[in-house]
This record gives C-alpha cells, structure tokens and sequence, in this order.
C-alpha cells in the first residue's frame, strides 16, 4: 500500500502561504473507521466541552494531551504526518495536544477570527514554531461551517487577542486591515483532505447551519526544543514517536484511552471564568 506524501512543494505552498491542503492525505477506508470509532466513544463524548460563540451556539470539542495507542494517536503520530512536521520544523516535532472537534448539525457554533499561536503565546512558548493539522472527517463546505483562512496572514505575526464572549479573538482592527489585503479561503474539504496550518495564520469558521455535521481531527505540534516556560503538559516538548502509516487500519476501532489527560470541564469552566474577569 502506498501512502500520500509531505512533499517540498507542499512545504513551499506552507511557507508561502502559511498553511497547505493535501487531498486525500488520508484513505476514506481510515477516515470512516475514525467516525465509526468516534460514534461508539462515549469517553471522547463525555469528555466533550462546549464552548459558546456570540450568538450562542456552541461548539462541542474534546481535547486531549496524551496522544494513546489508540486510532486518534494512530492519525496524529503517523509517519506520513510526523515526515511532514520534520520537514516544516528542519528539526523534532512534539505532539502538543489533539482535539475531536464537533460541529453539530443546525447548532455547531462559529469561532472569531484567531492565531492558535494567540492563545499559546499565553502558555509561555517563546516562538511561533508551531502549527496545526486538521483532518477533515466529514465533509467540510461553506453550509457546514468550513474553516477560512487568510492566506499569508501568517506573515504579519502575533497579533494581540482579547476575549469575544466565551472565545479570545484577534485584535479585530489588524483582522480588518488584512482582511482588505489578503485573499479569504474557504477550505472546503472531503473526508480524508488534510490542512497543516502555521500558528499565526489568522483562521475563523461560520456556524454551522447545514443539516450535516461537521467533524474534525485536530492536533497541535511544537518544533520540540520551543519548551514553554509556564507548566504546560510534557506532550509539549516530548518528541513525538511516530507509527508506521498502516497503523490506523491494524489498531482498528480503538477508542481514546483514560490516560489521554483531558481538558476538563472544571478547567474549562475555570478558563470561562478567568475570561470573564478579564473582560
Ligand atoms: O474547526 C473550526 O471550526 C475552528 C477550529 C479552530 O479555529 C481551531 O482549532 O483553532
């Protein structure tokens, strides 16, 4: 079996436009065990938090920070993925946390314009050295609530975020100004179709009004030597071990394991209220 490769033109698109989508970077056959695996997970259901936008819908999300032996580890450890950060960092990646992310139909909130390297400049990473692959494993459309990014807008660097409701969005002045300079993008995606996306690439998503759902795999790398100084888990720094590609297939429907070191309800509800004191 071959498998789809992280190429230097896709490291070229990457650096040049801060992020690159690589179409069927993964098998339909590994994207439905995924969704198969996710319906019967009820530790990744329950350990789902919801976090509100401004109109008050939300957006369900798991997260996690011990990626396990599992089929969720399978996608964000495998060598076709680990290649790829090794090539964009020129050095060892950590696996710094993975989200399930789970846009309901009718109800799937939308999220405010953001770096992710916004919210983790606050967890003590001195550099931008870091970046996001997202899975989509369902179809991902402008009805559904696709992300949309704006090309290049990595460039700027971090911009300063502050709290919008529930969520912390950019400085909505610079967000204006490079909105009007740089082309947006709809990153519509069919199951399987994978964005590695820089940190400083300014992304937002609609909420979802369509009648299908929108779900998706996220994880979050570190180049592994960007330690933070703050206390953040060891996934941050720890060099990720990669598996072999046809790892997803043979670990099958393995759901998430308990040692996955959840972002909690208690400290989401701690972070909704440090929000709200800062506001
Ligand atoms: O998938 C989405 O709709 C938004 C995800 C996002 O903004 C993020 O993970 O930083």
């Amino acid at each position: 079996m071959t498998y789809k490769k992280f190429t230097p033109e896709h490291l070229k698109s990457y650096e040049q436009d801060g992020y690159v989508i690589i179409k069927e970077f993964f098998g339909t056959d590994e994207v439905a065990l995924l969704l198969e695996t996710y319906h019967h997970d009820k530790l990744v259901k329950d350990s789902a938090i919801n976090v509100d936008d401004n109109s008050g819908l939300n957006t369900k999300l798991t997260l996690w920070y011990n990626a396990g032996d599992d089929i969720y580890g399978a996608f964000s450890k495998s060598e076709r993925v680990v290649d790829g950060l090794e090539l964009i960092f020129g050095d060892k990646a950590a696996l710094y946390h993975t989200k399930f992310m789970q846009k309901e139909p009718k109800i799937g909130g939308a999220w405010e314009w953001h770096q992710d390297y916004g919210y983790w400049y606050d967890n003590g990473f001195l550099l931008p050295e870091m970046l996001s692959v997202m899975v989509a494993v369902t179809r991902a459309n402008k009805e559904n609530g696709c992300l949309q990014v704006l090309k290049g807008s990595h460039k700027i660097g971090r911009i300063n975020h502050g709290s919008t409701g529930e969520q912390v969005g950019a400085d909505i002045k610079r967000v204006d100004a490079a909105i009007k300079r740089m082309e947006l993008v709809y990153v519509e995606l069919e199951p399987g179709d994978t964005l590695f996306f820089h940190g400083n690439l300014l992304h937002k998503s609609d909420a979802n009004t369509s009648d299908h759902a929108r779900f998706s795999l996220i994880s979050a790398y570190n180049l592994a030597s960007n330690r933070s100084f703050m206390n953040e888990p060891e996934a941050s720094h720890t060099p990720v071990v990669k598996v072999d590609n046809d790892a997803i297939l043979k670990v099958g429907k393995r759901g998430v394991q308990p040692s996955a070191n959840f972002l909690n309800k208690q400290r989401d509800e701690s972070w909704k209220k440090s929000i709200k004191e800062q506001k």
